[in-house]
């Protein structure tokens, strides 16, 4: 694989190595990881003859995936908690090097702050990836597990470089040939993927199907109450940790967008996570259980039930009733992964209950790795927006959330991410999993640097535009935080009442002369779910962020934002703006011609056409629309036909 995109943030350093290496210490697996690292990015093979000692101990009063590098002219030492804590300190100080810090001032301690960081794909065994936009599953061909192993492993380099530490491979939507994987049909190729990620510290999950019991067990029901049932899940558990000792656990999506589960059966949320909890608690396993759970079936013309509603109501009069061993997996938003919404009121609501946060690195509703999205800055956001009186998730240590998740924006696309700027996203999302306290912007511009090298010349401009997309994107968008204006099923381009007959509860409800739905304890009292400080901020208009007010408020279009422009003028304006944002960057990737290898240039510039193209489609659909209902021209005279 000798395309430039396919070493992604391991690219050979453009800076040179001021010293000659020469390891000694500790030798495991971190240690012939460390010297591959440098041979592969300086061409420097470490040797006797070396002029500057590197070495690596265990230091067993560090936390176990802690490290510590500390360096002086005599020489430099990464010590780790474990030989786990030593890998990330090879890695750690690797990335250093090739940013070109000096290694003999270096004194840093680096301990995660969450402990699973975790990235789930949503592969199917058939090959294809649910919402994948980089080619095929690295993991899954024709109906079973397949992959090419140079590949797979450096898969798990790049993972393990930022700090990931668990993978699931197969999708939560569970068909029948994936949901053999816990059988003796299944785990024995399952268990060889696990071998090639294990030296790189990352432990496999497997999502399972709810009705296991029934389609690979035979028996009558899944139902979590039936003994045989219990019986089931205990004896798939010792199976598969007789093949995978280390399994992190399971992952379940039930309930949910057609799938079964326990209420399907009138039990409860968790009675159904509970009985797997126990079949895994004696090999050290965990359940991730999903809370993305809503009706989706709703008659568009209730205006009762309303969907962001739903995983509370679910799930937050069960906080305490889990086992230890259940982790809720909450989708940050309590939409669905939009550009813009709240935080969900179940992050800060169960203080008795693990939680994972999940993110979408892959780009469903963010421009599916065509457009350019940096997901750090909205996860930023997220992590800076308050769901109690304190801002929560800037600061995890002691709270509840023990897992950070992404649905992974991998594939076999030569680059791994389809879009080569896309792997930014990856790259952040392992560091900020890591350590949510490290902002997009330094993220960002580690990731640029990593890739494209050092110089200000390529770093500043690429960094600027990564970190001005997601704005970018939103402005061209569904207009603040009403989501959903995207075309039906596949969710690439606008399509503005595309899902407001539909059963799926994404309704903006848009008349002649207003639009969105009254989420205030006035309306569908969404707003009553929060800790009071948070309930307050969005109940009123005036102290609503301005991004989030057709999430929470219907207004008209004439209202007046804080700037005097009404509500209509701002559609208008940020879907123009969007489309000229796109042009500019254009003009700036355009004039780095020279600075970037040519393949990896043209493709970035291929996908801001497509960009340019979609924006321009939004731009147009978005304001004719609400040209066409109100009737009300643009004030500065611009074309918005219709
Ligand atoms: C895996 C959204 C996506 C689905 C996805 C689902 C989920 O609805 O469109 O493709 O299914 O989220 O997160 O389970």
């Amino acid at each position: 694989m000798g395309s430039f995109g396919y070493r992604a943030w391991l690219q050979p350093a453009k800076t040179q190595l001021g010293f000659l290496p020469k390891l000694t210490g500790h030798r495991c697996f971190a240690f012939e990881e460390f010297a591959y690292g440098l041979e592969s990015l300086f061409g420097k093979k470490p040797g006797d003859d070396g002029d500057y000692a590197i070495s690596l101990e265990i230091d067993k009063g560090l936390p176990w995936e802690a490290y510590t590098l500390r360096g002086d002219l005599a020489g430099l030492r990464i010590a780790g908690g474990s030989e786990k804590g030593l890998l990330y300190g090879a890695y750690g100080l690797l990335a250093r090097l090739c940013l070109g810090e000096p290694v003999e001032t270096l004194n840093i301690l680096e301990k995660p702050t969450v402990a699973h960081r975790v990235l789930n794909h949503w592969d199917n065994a058939d090959g294809t990836i649910e919402r994948g936009y980089a080619g095929k599953s690295i993991f899954f061909q024709g109906g079973r597990i397949g992959y090419d192993l140079p590949r797979l492993k450096d898969y798990a380099r790049l993972l393990a470089s930022i700090g990931i530490n668990e993978i699931s491979v197969n999708n939560v939507n569970v068909y029948p040939d994936s949901a053999k994987l816990i059988t003796e049909e299944g785990l024995p190729d399952l268990a060889k993927v696990a071998e090639v990620f294990r030296p790189f510290g990352i432990r496999l999950i497997i999502s399972v199907h709810f009705d296991s019991p029934v389609i690979l067990g035979g028996l009558p029901t899944a139902d979590p109450a039936d003994p045989a049932v219990a019986k089931y899940w205990a004896d798939a558990a010792k199976r598969v940790y007789q093949y995978i000792p280390d399994l992190a656990g399971f992952l379940m999506k039930a309930d949910s967008e057609f799938r079964s589960g326990p209420a399907a059966l009138g039990r409860t949320q968790d009675e159904g996570a509970n009985i797997i909890a126990r079949a895994l608690a004696p090999f050290g396993g965990r359940i991730y259980w999903r809370c993305f759970i809503y009706n989706c079936k709703q008659d568009w013309r209730d205006t009762t039930t309303d969907r962001p509603k739903a995983a509370y109501n679910e799930f937050f009069p069960l906080d305490g009733k889990f086992d230890d061993n259940v982790i809720l997996q909450v989708k940050h938003g309590p939409s669905d992964f939009q550009v813009r919404e709240p935080n969900s009121p179940l992050l800060g609501a169960m203080t008795q209950t693990h939680q994972g946060l999940e993110f979408q690195i892959t780009q469903e509703y963010t421009g599916q790795q065509k457009d350019l999205y940096a997901t750090a800055v909205q996860w930023e956001e997220i992590f800076d927006t308050p769901v109690t009186d304190a801002c929560m998730t800037r600061d995890l240590a002691g709270r509840e959330v023990t897992a950070i998740v992404a649905v992974a924006n991998t594939g076999t696309d030569a680059n791994w991410t389809g879009h080569l700027l896309a792997q930014a996203n990856l790259y952040a999302f392992g560091r900020m999993a890591w350590n949510p306290a490290q902002t997009a912007e330094q993220l960002t511009r580690d990731w640029v640097a990593l890739t494209f090298g050092t110089d200000p010349a390529v770093k500043e401009p690429i960094s600027a535009m990564l970190l001005e997309s997601r704005w970018v994107y939103e402005k061209y968008n569904a207009p603040l935080g009403l989501g959903w204006m995207v075309n039906i099923n596949h969710h690439y381009g606008p399509s503005p009442e595309g899902y407001e007959y539909m059963k799926w509860g994404t309704y903006h409800r848009a008349t002649h002369t207003a639009i969105g739905v009254d989420r205030t304890t006035h309306g569908t009292e969404f707003t009553a779910q929060y800790h009071q400080y948070v309930r307050d901020l969005y109940e009123s208009k005036k102290t609503c962020p301005e991004k989030l007010l057709l999430f929470f408020h219907r207004l008209p279009y004439t209202y007046k934002l804080k700037n005097g422009q009404t509500l209509l003028q701002y559609i208008y304006d940020t879907h123009f703006e969007g489309v000229e944002d796109v042009q500019r960057f254009i003009t700036i990737w355009d004039s780095l011609q020279d600075k970037i290898p040519p393949e990896a240039h043209t493709s970035v510039q291929e996908r801001l056409q497509l960009q340019l193209a979609n924006a321009q489609e939004w731009r147009d659909v978005i304001n004719n629309y609400f040209y066409r209902l109100t009737g009300i021209p643009d004030e500065k005279g611009r074309k918005v036909y219709g």
